[in-house]
C-alpha cells in the first residue's frame, strides 16, 4: 500500500505528546501505523528559515518538521490563519482582521511547507493535509511536480458565499481548495457552502459532490470526525480511582457536577455559558447549593488580541457569578485555565451529571462525544449541546440549545438536573450507539478510501 503522508500545522512529535490539548493528534492516532509520515511545523521559532526537514522516527512513524521564523509565524499563524480565517469561518466577521502582508506570510509559509515536503516525498505517496492553515499548500505541492492523491480536511466550519466574499482573497482560497482531489468537511452543510462558493465565486461547475474547475475535477464531501470511544470509555473507568478525580468527587458532597471543557476560544460560547449558570441560579433557586459548575479552559493563542480580551472577560464573569451567588461553604463556578491531564479529564467527565457544550459555532466538537463515551451506562448524565456544533447533526438525543440564549441554556440545565433516570438512560443509549459507531477510525478509513477512489483528472503540469 502507498505511504500516507499527513501534513498539518503542528506535528505531535512523541516527546511532546500529552502536552497538547488539541484534537488532531488524538483523532488521527489510528492512522499512525508504521510507514506513515507526519510533516509540519516543529513548534520552534528559528532566526533563519530552513527548508530541510528534521526527521524523528518513533514506533515506525517518521515525523518530519521544519522551524519557522518569528516573522513567518506572525503573518501566517497569528495574522492570517487565526486573525482572519478562524473568525471568518466561525461567522465572526467583526473579529476578522485582514492584512495583505499577513496573507503574503501565509502564502510564503505554505510554499515553504510544499518545497520542504517535496524534498522527502516519494511519487507514489498519498498526501492528507489538515486544516485552515494549509489551504494553498495543495496547489503549491502540485507546482513542485507532485501528481499523487492529494486530500484536505477542514476541521472547522465553512462559510456561505455571501460571508466568504468579505475576505478579499476568498476567490484565491476557494481556487486553492479546488487543487486538491478530495476535500472533507465535518458536515454536509459545510461541504455545500464550499461547493456554493466554488460555483458563485469561481464559476465552477458543480454536480452533486463534484466540482469542475480549471480543467480538473475534485470531490467535496462530508466526513464527520469521531473519537476512539472504547479507549476513552476505558480511560474514564480507570480514572474513577485517580486521586485527583476522587478528591473532586469528594468535594461535591453529593451535589451535582456540571462540566464544560474547552480551549479558551471565543467560538466556544463561554461568556454566554457563565451567564446561563447565573440565570439558572436566579430562575431556579432550588438548585443553589445543589450544583457545582466546573469549567476547564486551557489558555490558547494568547498572541492574538481577541483571546487576551476573552480571558479578561471570563475572569470578570467568574468573579461576578461567584460574588453574587456563593455562600461561605459553596461556590457555584469552579474555573481553571490549566489543561487537565487526559486521563483525569476522562474521569471528570464520568462524574459529570451534565456536560455543557455550547459553542457559538464549531466544526464538530469532540468534547460532546468524549462526555457521552465517558458516562456510566447505568446512571448516565445529560449532554447539553449547541445546535451550531457539527456534532448536533448526529447527537440529536442531547438537549439541543441555541448557545446565544443564556436563558435557553439555563432551562436545559434545569431539565437535565431534574431528568428522571429512565429518560437519561434512553437518551444516553442512543447517543452512545452513535459515538461508538462514528469513531476516529471510521473517519480516517472513510477519508483514505475516498481519496484512493478519486481520480485526479487532467492535473495541469506546472513548472517546479
Ligand atoms: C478543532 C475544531 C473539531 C480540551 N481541554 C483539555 C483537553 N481538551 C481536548 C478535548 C478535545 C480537544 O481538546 C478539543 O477538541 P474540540 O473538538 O472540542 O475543539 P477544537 O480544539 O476547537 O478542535 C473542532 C476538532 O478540531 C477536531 O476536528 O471537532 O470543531 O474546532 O479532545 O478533550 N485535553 C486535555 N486537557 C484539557 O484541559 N488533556
Amino acid at each position: 500500500m502507498a505511504r500516507i503522508v499527513i501534513v498539518s500545522n503542528r506535528v505531535p512529535i512523541p516527546k511532546a505528546r500529552g502536552a497538547s490539548a488539541g484534537g488532531l493528534a488524538v483523532a488521527l492516532r489510528d492512522l499512525l501505523t508504521p510507514g506513515t509520515m507526519w510533516f509540519g511545523w516543529s513548534g520552534r521559532l528559528a532566526s533563519e528559515p530552513s527548508l530541510e526537514p528534521a526527521i524523528v522516527e518513533a514506533r515506525g512513524v517518521t515525523y518530519a518538521t521544519i522551524d519557522l521564523t518569528s516573522d513567518d509565524y506572525k503573518g501566517y499563524y497569528v495574522g492570517f490563519a487565526n486573525g482572519a480565517l478562524w473568525p471568518l469561518l466561525h461567522f465572526r466577521l467583526g473579529l476578522m482582521h485582514f492584512r495583505r502582508e499577513d496573507y503574503e506570510g501565509y502564502l510564503s509559509v505554505n510554499r515553504s511547507f510544499a518545497v520542504s515536503l517535496g524534498t522527502v516525498l516519494q511519487p507514489d505517496d498519498t498526501v492528507w493535509t489538515h486544516d485552515y492553515h494549509l489551504i494553498p499548500f495543495g496547489r503549491m505541492l502540485r507546482e513542485q511536480g507532485f501528481h499523487g492523491p492529494l486530500g484536505f480536511f477542514l476541521h472547522i466550519p465553512f462559510a456561505p458565499p455571501s460571508m466568504m466574499e468579505a475576505l478579499p482573497v476568498a476567490r484565491e482560497l476557494i481556487a486553492d481548495l479546488c487543487a486538491f482531489d478530495l476535500v472533507g468537511f465535518q458536515t454536509e452543510e459545510h461541504a455545500r457552502d464550499f461547493r456554493d462558493c466554488a460555483a458563485r465565486l469561481l464559476g465552477a461547475t458543480v454536480q452533486g459532490e463534484w466540482v469542475r474547475f480549471n480543467g480538473r475535477s475534485m470531490r467535496a464531501f462530508a466526513d464527520p470526525i469521531g473519537i476512539d470511544a472504547e479507549a476513552f470509555r476505558q480511560d474514564a473507568e480507570r480514572a474513577a480511582s485517580d486521586k485527583m478525580v476522587l478528591r473532586v468527587a469528594g468535594s461535591l458532597s453529593g451535589r451535582a457536577l456540571a462540566i464544560g471543557v474547552d480551549r479558551m476560544d471565543y467560538s466556544k460560547g463561554l461568556p454566554q455559558r457563565f451567564e446561563a449558570l447565573a440565570r439558572l441560579l436566579e430562575k431556579h433557586p432550588e438548585h443553589r447549593r445543589k450544583v457545582h459548575f466546573l469549567q476547564i479552559c486551557p489558555r490558547s493563542r494568547e498572541e492574538v488580541d481577541e483571546y487576551r480580551k476573552l480571558r479578561a472577560e471570563l475572569d470578570r464573569l467568574t468573579g461576578r457569578v461567584n460574588g453574587r451567588f456563593s455562600e461561605f461553604d459553596w461556590t457555584p463556578l469552579r474555573y481553571s485555565t490549566r489543561a487537565a491531564p487526559r486521563s483525569q479529564l476522562a474521569g471528570l467527565y464520568r462524574i459529570g451529571r451534565i456536560g455543557v457544550v455550547t459553542p457559538l459555532r464549531d466544526g464538530m466538537n469532540l468534547v460532546a462525544k468524549e462526555f457521552v463515551a465517558a458516562q456510566p451506562e447505568d446512571d448516565p448524565g445529560v449532554l447539553i449541546l449547541s445546535k451550531f456544533a457539527g456534532a448536533a447533526n448526529e447527537l440529536t438525543e442531547a438537549l439541543i440549545v441555541n448557545p446565544f440564549d443564556p436563558d435557553a441554556i439555563a432551562d436545559a440545565m434545569h431539565i437535565a438536573l431534574t431528568m428522571p433516570a429512565p429518560e437519561r438512560k434512553e437518551r444516553h443509549a442512543a447517543l452512545a450507539e452513535k459515538v461508538f459507531r462514528t469513531t476516529a477510525a471510521a473517519y480516517c478509513q472513510r477519508f483514505t478510501e475516498a481519496l484512493g477512489q478519486v481520480k485526479a483528472q487532467s492535473v495541469p503540469r506546472a513548472a517546479a
